[in-house]
């Protein structure tokens, strides 16, 4: 029923080699201080692909040390913004020139397809440090016009050493939005990756190197979240902690920062986001982009259209074109070209998601297609669309992060407006209409971080991206992001001079 393409092939290791597997603490590559190691898998088929260096509290503490070293003592704070720029500038040439070699290992690492991170991924990474190679000279504080006789002025410093933890869907982005904002802004870092995806921050961060930054900037400690990422949330040196994960992990890494030092901490969670089709709306191109809002990336993006909601008149027409989209869907390795759906991440999430497929089977809606591994080896899915969706199944209200599509039914905007907002999230959400009015009706009603009108997984660089509610707090992209990683200073001056 699924185009085969090669799953049933054997998958062929990408040919490209794996240069960095050691921590990256003060412009060396280490071992880790355990000595320990943990292996990183290929989720085509569960085998390991290389042992990369175990970080651990130690590892953290040597990292940590490094990050305020090169803040109090090295140039980078220092430098001449311009001076911050070119070096950006430089590592985005170089991370162009290496695309190729990245995207496969991104793809290898990860099992998104190999397409995707060549040509839409890894340009987006580039893109996103030129645009904020542009803010390293336009943090401008302000002249604030005070009562008596003062002059006042704000500098915007940079907050100092950064704990940054990222996770396993889009490793390459996520350390973009994360170390872009931080450098621009004049401040060191220690990133801990994720466990599942720890080979392309390595790579690149070792062409940030090659680029220029000073020793000690930027340090990478690949690792698991309740040793390594734990140390790095409550050591009392990081002055600022920013995440992306779930949002059970951002409750506690949030705990962390509050027991140790209070640092400011940034939280992008997770979603359950709605995508609204009007009975106006233009049905085919609604159904391709819905199918796009919920399988891209395996399924696994946070802001996931992951409850499409469809007006009643439109009903029928929009699930039958759905469902033989979905199954139309190319399945396979993520090597082989027009293969659009690789393997998800590791057994944890393959397991996680046929359990929810299985909620969803023995709940009243309807199992269009799909609803079961796919293939033999790895840990592929079939896309899968349920029909007659309620409210209160538990496929609707929890982020299943997979290749699950539920189609609700809805009569009139006010309801539907309403059923979209109960949620516990609020990260994003898609409207398809042709009226301006209904248009900007939901884009105001909405409770959620990103509205796309008859669009969606737009991720410009310049827009802000974050969630309301448990989908997270600050906003990460654009000018926005710079507030996370800068310190507000009032500087306030007498002016009673006598010689004035
Ligand atoms: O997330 P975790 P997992 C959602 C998605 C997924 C679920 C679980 O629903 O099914 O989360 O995924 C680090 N202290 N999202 O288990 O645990 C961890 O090492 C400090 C949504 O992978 O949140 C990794 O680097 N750090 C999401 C990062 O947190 C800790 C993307 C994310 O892992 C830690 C991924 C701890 N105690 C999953 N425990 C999104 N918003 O895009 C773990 N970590």
């Amino acid at each position: 029923r699924f185009s085969t393409a090669a799953a049933a092939e054997e998958p062929i290791a990408p040919p490209v080699e794996i240069n960095y597997t050691k921590l990256l603490i003060n412009g060396q590559f280490v071992d880790s201080a355990s000595g320990k190691t943990f292996p990183t898998l290929d989720p085509r088929t569960g085998e390991v692909i290389a042992d990369v260096a175990e970080g651990d509290t130690e590892d953290i503490n040597r990292a940590v040390s490094a990050a305020r070293k090169a803040f109090d003592e090295g140039p980078w704070p220092r430098m001449t913004p311009y001076e911050r720029s070119r070096i950006m500038l430089r590592f985005a040439d170089l991370v162009g020139k290496h695309n190729d070699h990245i995207a496969a290992l991104e793809a290898w690492d990860n099992g998104k397809t190999y397409e995707q991170a060549a040509k839409a991924e890894i340009p987006m990474l580039v893109r996103l440090f030129r645009y904020y190679a542009g803010w390293t000279d336009k943090i401008h504080g302000l002249t604030v016009p005070a009562d008596g006789p003062h002059h006042v002025q704000t500098l915007h410093e940079p907050i100092g050493v950064v704990g940054q933890i990222i996770p396993w869907n889009f490793p390459l982005l996520m350390f973009a939005w994360k170390v872009g904002p931080a450098l621009a802004c004049g401040n060191t870092i220690v990133l801990k990756s994720a466990e599942q995806t720890p080979l392309t921050a390595l790579y690149v961060a070792n062409l940030f190197q090659e680029a220029g930054l000073p020793p000690g900037v930027l340090n990478v400690v690949s690792g698991y979240g309740p040793t390594a990422g734990a140390a790095l949330a409550s050591h009392m040196d990081v002055d600022k902690l920013a995440f992306t994960g779930s949002t059970e992990t951002g409750k506690t890494v949030l705990g962390l920062a509050a027991q140790s030092n209070l640092k400011p901490v940034t939280l992008e969670l997770g979603g359950k986001s709605p995508f609204i089709v009007c009975e106006d709306a233009d049905i085919t191109r609604a159904v391709e982009l819905a199918h796009f809002a919920l399988f891209f990336n395996q399924g696994q993006c946070c802001c996931a259209g992951s409850r499409t909601f469809v007006h009643e008149r439109v009903y029928d027409e929009f699930l039958q074109k759905s469902k033989a989209r979905a199954m139309k869907r190319v399945v396979g390795d993520p090597f082989k070209k027009g293969v659009e759906q690789g393997p998800q991440i590791d057994s944890e999430q393959f397991e996680k998601i046929l359990g929810y497929i299985k909620s969803g089977k023995e709940s009243s809606a309807t199992l269009e297609c799909g609803g079961g591994r796919f293939g033999s080896r790895g840990y592929y899915v079939q896309p899968t669309v349920f029909s007659n969706v309620e409210d209160d199944m538990l496929i609707a209200k929890e982020e299943i992060f997979g290749p699950v599509q539920s189609i609700l039914k809805f009569k009139d905007q006010n309801e539907v407006i309403r059923r979209a907002n109960a949620s516990k999230y609020g990260l994003a959400a898609g409207v398809f209409t042709k009226n301006i009015n209904t248009a900007n009706t939901f884009a105001r009603a909405l409770r959620v971080g990103t509205v796309w009108i008859n669009c969606f997984d737009v991720f410009d660089a310049a827009i802000p991206f974050g969630g309301y509610k448990l989908s997270g707090t600050g906003r990460e992209k654009g000018i926005y992001s710079l507030q996370n990683y800068l310190q507000v200073k009032a500087v306030v001056t007498s002016l009673n001079n006598p010689a004035w």
